[in-house]
């Protein structure tokens, strides 16, 4: 039975199951059978399905799924840090603490809803409080599942302290691949960017589509707002679209890093790369009621498709 977008009815369309710690996990599911699963642990979209079944995020088959220790694999939210620079656990604290369902989040300004399953998550600082970020906040999230078959998150930070505060955000995002030595990143040619494994240094991108070899974890400054993974072998490709994420981060393991990892198979790198829409180089800073937001889209479609979704026009 089809659904119209006009009486499509999201609450039908998502399931609340507890996962083996007895952590509540959400399904969304469209009508043409795509889903998505996002844990209450992290706020994390730790799977996402095509209408055909097929997983597109990559989860390592050593993941450990133990709070409060983030899952390695699916989509992370980095907050209020993104990487390891500070006192604050790597990627943030946001991706280790146990979210709430939200069922009357503030209205967004775009429209959102129609056509789409989606829930709404909440973080809000908790009692035992890290020192470290002492901050009064509203964190929330919306994941939303399209017709389509698209997978949008939708992250807000709202200042409710007396006093601004400042933050890093980014979409930890794993990409399910056939081969790393397969695949191209097009669409951060000829940008700047701060090599991880170079202290930070600042190079300049070449004028070709990135290509992957070796390990590489990369910050991309000023990114266009669409970028593309194109996987050959699966003649699939990952069509990824931000908003208020001025960066991008790029992250492949390989083959010597991947060994050193307890919860990461030691070919498995072979099979994911990180592509993170963030907001990593500068800081954002709210005053007391400010609001930030940042989107993500992504799109897995046939490659043969894509020119029509890799619209220059949007970059
Ligand atoms: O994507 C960048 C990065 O911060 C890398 O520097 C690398 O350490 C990786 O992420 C860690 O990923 P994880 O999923 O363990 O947080």
């Amino acid at each position: 039975m089809g659904h119209s977008s006009a009486v499509w009815d999201h609450r039908a369309a998502i399931e609340l199951i507890k996962d083996w710690n007895g952590i509540d996990q959400v399904v969304l599911r469209n009508p043409q059978g795509a889903s998505a699963r996002v844990s209450l642990h992290g706020g994390r979209v730790i799977s996402w399905r095509n209408d055909l079944g097929e997983e597109l995020l990559f989860s390592s088959s050593k993941a450990i799924f133990k709070s409060p220790k983030a899952m390695r694999g699916g989509i992370s939210i980095c907050f209020p840090q993104f990487g390891n620079c500070s006192s604050i656990e790597q990627q943030g604290f946001a991706r280790n603490k146990i979210w709430m369902i939200e069922d009357d989040a503030p209205p967004l300004l775009k429209n959102d809803i129609r056509g789409k399953s989606f829930i709404d998550l909440l973080l809000k600082p908790g009692e035992e409080e890290p020192k470290c970020w002492p901050h009064g906040f509203e964190l929330r999230l919306r994941v939303s599942l399209a017709s389509d078959g698209n997978l949008a998150l939708i992250s807000r930070v709202r200042n409710i302290n007396g006093k601004p505060f400042s933050f890093l955000f980014g979409y930890h995002t794993y990409l399910s691949l056939s081969d790393i030595s397969e695949v191209r990143l097009e669409g951060l040619e000829t940008l700047d960017y701060l090599d991880n494994l170079c202290q930070r240094e600042r190079f300049t991108e070449q004028g070709d589509a990135l290509t992957f070899e070796s390990e590489v974890d990369r910050v991309y400054l000023c990114s266009p707002n669409c970028i593309a993974v194109l996987d050959h072998e699966r003649k699939r490709t990952y069509v990824i679209r931000k908003e208020g994420l001025p960066d991008v981060v790029v992250w492949n393991p390989w083959e010597k890093k991947s060994k050193a990892m307890t919860d990461f198979g030691d070919e498995e790198y072979k099979q994911m790369l990180c592509v993170d829409g963030a907001a990593v180089e500068k800081l954002i800073t709210l005053k007391p009621g400010e609001e930030w937001t940042g989107r993500l889209e992504l799109a897995a479609v046939p490659s043969s498709f894509c020119s029509d979704y890799f619209d220059p026009q949007l970059k």
